[in-house]
């Protein structure tokens, strides 16, 4: 088996005693590492002034060694808060109104990509596997290419790819769409994001296709597929049904006093619809006043890219809402919604999630949302709660027994609401079946391995006729 090297911008880093950080994809890829041995590098986290970057951080954790770069306070204005997260990630998202372009940004894109392969290349060996993630990274492996890399390279998307109206507006469309050739294997999260990205290949003239999956652009061939990324389902069932026995998990029970628990767990983000599912729930507590101080919303919702302009906007607006509506509607003794603006471990989003009698997953753009996997896997068979999930999320393409809706429609949606907490639990039951059958069918491990068998072999894997 070939040695592993996985790019990502940020690299989960095992702590001192060994353990990495929580969550399915880190799980996942540290697991292929480990199997292969490996080598996972990114940024550090860490910024200095221009010329005050020193040489790679490296670290080792059983077989797999941990290469971190520092970047210059210049490179993380303009790579991460700027081009990346001010113009990638709007645009996916369908949100040409907040993409900042500038040349500047652009160029501090490239030229980071740029620094890790030159960074990346001392350490790569002739059979290695190379893999990089997601939007930060996209002319990665163009730049390794040009600096003479001929091993094969994959990438995957994490976040939509939009459709070409959309994705075309964007200045330097065409360099990050020919960058994007470079690779060996190209992955997107659902079959909408492949075709709109072979939409746009082909009506900029850049390649032709000689089936679903199979790209040619001059001497080059590709192969581009969809792998719906999973969790670690069966773990994290494990892990539910473990957290009923914590204090936290008591603590919430008796709090509520009897209530129902909706939840809502998203980092604050645009593209998550917060503002427009706090709208549809006001509007279910309205139309539905019998439920009034019968259910509590819990938001969960830790702040992200606070350097970023829009996102600390978004924090001010999504407070003041959720103010606003605790006071119009809420009563001495009950609170309509409790907004938490903290991360919570893995063990106590579980036993919240099991607690629910129903998650309101309703993005109005994401990539998959493994939310909505994590609600489903951590649900008791006997009394399963309810899963209102957006249908504008990758997650809904197999998540088709979830109660589907269009986040944009709020007076929709909260009807919704209403159906979903009134549901027989014969209807939820087979709901929850339907939906443990897809995740148990396609978890994180089997996301890994399918990618990776496409990339080591070229050879198609076994998602296409999934969903
Ligand atoms: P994200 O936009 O970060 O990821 P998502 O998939 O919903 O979105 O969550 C990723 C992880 O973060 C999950 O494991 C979740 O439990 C955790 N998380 C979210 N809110 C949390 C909170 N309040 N406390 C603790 N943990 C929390 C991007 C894309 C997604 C895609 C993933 C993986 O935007 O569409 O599903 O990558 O590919």
């Amino acid at each position: 088996m070939s040695r592993l090297i996985v790019v990502s911008n940020r690299v989960p880093v095992p702590d001192k005693k060994g353990t990495a950080p929580a969550g399915g994809l880190a799980v996942a890829l540290q697991s292929a590492l480990e199997a292969r041995g490996g080598l996972w590098l990114g940024w550090s986290g860490q910024s200095c002034p221009q010329d005050g970057v020193g040489p790679l951080r490296m670290l080792r954790d059983s077989n797999i060694d941990y290469a971190l770069t520092d970047l210059t306070d210049r490179d993380v204005e303009e790579y991460y808060q700027g081009f990346a997260n001010r113009v990638l990630w709007p645009i996916c998202h369908y949100r040409l109104d907040l993409a900042e372009y500038g040349r500047r940004e652009m160029a501090g894109y490239f030229r980071v990509n740029h620094f890790f392969a030159s960074r990346l290349l001392p350490l790569i060996g002739e059979d290695d596997l190379i893999w990089i993630h997601d939007y930060h990274l996209i002319p990665l492996a163009a730049e390794l290419r040009r600096q003479g890399v001929k091993n094969r390279i994959g990438f995957f998307l994490h976040i939509p790819w939009p459709a070409p109206d959309v994705f075309l507006a964007m200045p330097v469309n065409d360099e990050i769409l020919t960058s994007l050739t470079a690779y060996d294997v190209l992955g997107f999260q659902t079959e909408n994001d492949r075709e709109n990205f072979a939409d746009c290949l082909l009506r900029q003239g850049l390649g032709s296709r000689s089936d679903n999956t199979h790209f040619t652009v001059g001497a080059r061939s590709f192969t581009a597929r969809h792998y719906p990324i999973g969790i670690e389902t069966e773990e994290f069932a494990k892990l539910a049904q473990r957290a009923a026995e914590t204090s936290l998990h008591k603590r919430m029970l008796q709090s509520l006093d009897g209530k129902g628990l909706i939840i809502g767990v998203d980092r604050l983000d645009y593209s998550k619809g917060i503002t427009q599912r706090i709208d549809a729930f006001e509007n279910f507590l309205t139309r539905n006043p019998d439920s009034q101080r019968k259910v509590t919303l819990l938001q969960i919702t830790p702040k992200s890219r606070s350097e970023v302009p829009e996102y600390e906007a978004m924090q001010r607006a999504v407070a003041e809402q959720a103010g606003r509506v605790n006071g119009a509607l809420g009563t001495v003794d009950w609170v309509p919604i409790r907004y938490v603006n903290r991360s919570l471990r893995r063990p106590a989003l579980a036993g919240l999630y099991r607690m629910a009698k129903l998650a309101l997953v309703t993005p109005l753009r994401d990539g998959m949302n493994l939310v909505a996997k994590e609600f489903v896997a951590a649900q008791s068979e006997a009394d399963p709660g309810v899963l209102l999930l957006s249908r504008f999320a990758g997650a809904a393409q197999e998540l088709k027994d979830a109660v589907l809706v269009n986040p944009y429609d709020v007076e929709g949606t909260a009807e919704a609401v209403a159906r979903s907490l009134a549901m027989p639990l014969e209807e939820r039951r087979d709901r929850w079946k339907g939906m443990m059958k897809a995740l148990r069918g396609n978890d994180v491990f089997s996301w890994c391995d399918t990618f990776l068998g496409d990339l080591s072999t070229g050879e198609q894997g076994a998602f296409e006729n999934i969903v």
